[in-house]
């Protein structure tokens, strides 16, 4: 397994629409197996791996810090939603920055999982935010898109200025 570095806001990779997956064989697999161990690693609760710069309808997520039961969702559709709900939310793509985004409430998702198996999921809470989050990623999408264009450029710019002083 690999950790697999992380593409920062405002990289333009992390705008592409991700592709759907034709076929969940092993390189999807290893792929989900990375994604896993670099969350972990990172200490989130989800990724897409339009993050990872790899721009397939591949997300894997963990909101209860159970390591066994991982879960990952290969092109997710959203069949039905309720409610909307305001909550903080943070990205590993947006290092250090925490904002309130609304989103629905609870939702009833289809996916395929690592066996290439259809699968349907009700969420909410953390989990059904994380995978409203994790999709928009695979949209080309970001939380601070949802945010107004000041507070956006303001977290662009401390960004811009974190990756110049990394020398990037
Ligand atoms: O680790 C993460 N925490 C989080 C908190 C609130 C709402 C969404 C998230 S997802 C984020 C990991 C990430 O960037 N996934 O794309
Ligand atoms: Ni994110």
């Amino acid at each position: 397994m690999s950790i697999l570095a992380i593409l920062e806001f405002p990289d333009k990779r992390l705008r592409t629409v991700a592709e759907e997956v034709s076929q969940v064989d092993d390189s999807i697999k290893t792929l989900v197996d990375d994604m896993l161990e670099t969350m972990y690693s990172a200490k989130g609760v989800g990724l897409a791996a339009t993050q990872a710069n790899v721009p397939k309808r591949v997300s894997v997520m963990d909101v209860i810090e159970d390591k066994d039961a991982p879960t990952c969702l290969i092109n997710p559709g959203i069949i039905e939603t309720q409610g909307s709900e305001t909550s903080e939310e943070g990205c590993l793509s947006v290092p250090g920055f925490f904002e309130k985004v609304s989103r629905a409430e609870q939702i009833r998702v289809k996916a395929l999982n690592r066996d290439g198996e259809s699968f349907e999921l009700e969420a909410r809470d953390l989990l059904a935010v994380c995978i409203q989050h994790e999709m928009d990623h695979l949209l080309g999408k970001l939380f601070v898109d949802y945010l107004s264009a000041f507070k956006r450029n303001r977290i662009k710019s401390k960004l811009e200025k974190i990756h110049h002083q990394q020398g990037r």
